[in-house]
């Protein structure tokens, strides 16, 4: 008899040697973050992304687009990690060298426990110098701006408009990160892809060069996927659910 497919994912991950966890929205998405697009939900179903999430569109109002992320930021700080978060740090502690590897922009797995995630799409929490790439200061205790225009702070250093420290559409990931997930998806032996869409690219080759490389992958995803064809294992399911009854 096939056993459950949650038994069976709880025992891949008890004989795994090496994991990567591969983090999407979805994984943020019970504590309060929208994903991008899930239907209604959806960030990139109500805002375009063309006009928000792109260097053209920071040059062409810059007020709009810092603005936006200030309004994701304010979201961000204003919620916790679910449990699904901690059951990753959960995972990170039965097995150390595993490695996180996050789409996300939020540091809802920092708060968890994971010590030192990946960010493929970079964070929210690191803005930079459109110009010249110095760090600049994340605003603290500020109102939430409700999604309102606000003029970007300008670089300490050259005075250039501070950008958001995110990946937009048509820019390179940071080249560290993705060596680094690179490297950890063709010496794992399981990847668990929890909460993606699998469409963005190069992101979404992690776990397909992970399967490729003949490691396992587990997805957890309460809908279909692209990525399902990969996957040896799909529980469908929500993550602050699924990941907890992994580790338990
Ligand atoms: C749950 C759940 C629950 C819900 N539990 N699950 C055509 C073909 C291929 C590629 C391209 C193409 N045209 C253009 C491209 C390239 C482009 C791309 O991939 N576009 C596709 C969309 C078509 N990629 C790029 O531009 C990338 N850069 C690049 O290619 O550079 C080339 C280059 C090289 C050298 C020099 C210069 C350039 C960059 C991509 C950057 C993506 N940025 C964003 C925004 C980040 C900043 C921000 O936050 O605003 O990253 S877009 C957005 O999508 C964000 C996410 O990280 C990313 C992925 O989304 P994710 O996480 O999968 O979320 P969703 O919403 O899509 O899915 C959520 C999932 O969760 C769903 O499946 C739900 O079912 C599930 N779920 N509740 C578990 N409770
Ligand atoms: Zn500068």
């Amino acid at each position: 008899m096939t056993p459950h497919p949650l038994r069976q994912a709880a025992a891949l991950l008890s004989q795994a040697r090496q994991v990567v966890v591969f983090t999407g929205a979805g994984m943020s998405a019970e504590s309060g973050v929208p994903t991008f697009r899930d239907a209604l939900t959806g960030l990139w179903r109500q805002f375009d992304a063309q006009a928000l999430a792109t260097p053209e569109a920071f040059r062409a109002d810059p007020a709009l687009v810092w603005g936006w992320y200030e309004w994701r930021r304010s979201t961000v700080r204003r919620v916790q990690p679910n449990a699904g978060h901690r059951a990753v740090a959960a995972i990170e502690s039965r097995l150390p060298g595993t490695v996180v590897v996050t789409q996300n922009v939020d540091d809802l797995h920092e708060r968890a426990g994971s010590p030192a995630p990946v960010h493929l799409h970079g964070s929210l929490f690191a803005p930079r110098c459109s110009a010249c790439a110095h760090p600049a200061p994340v605003a603290d205790g500020e109102e939430p701006p409700d999604g309102r225009r606000l003029p970007p702070p300008g670089c300490v250093r050259c005075a250039a408009p501070v950008r958001p420290g995110v990946v937009w559409f048509g820019e390179a990931l940071p080249p560290d990160a993705l060596q680094a997930a690179a490297e950890a998806a063709a010496s794992c032996d399981l990847l668990v892809t929890v909460g993606t869409s699998g469409v963005v690219y190069p992101a979404a080759e992690i776990p397909q060069v992970a399967a490729r490389l003949g490691a396992t992958v587990v997805q957890v995803n309460p809908e279909e996927t692209p990525l399902d064809r990969v996957a040896d294992l799909n529980l469908r399911g929500p993550a602050a659910r699924v990941l907890p009854a992994l580790v338990d």
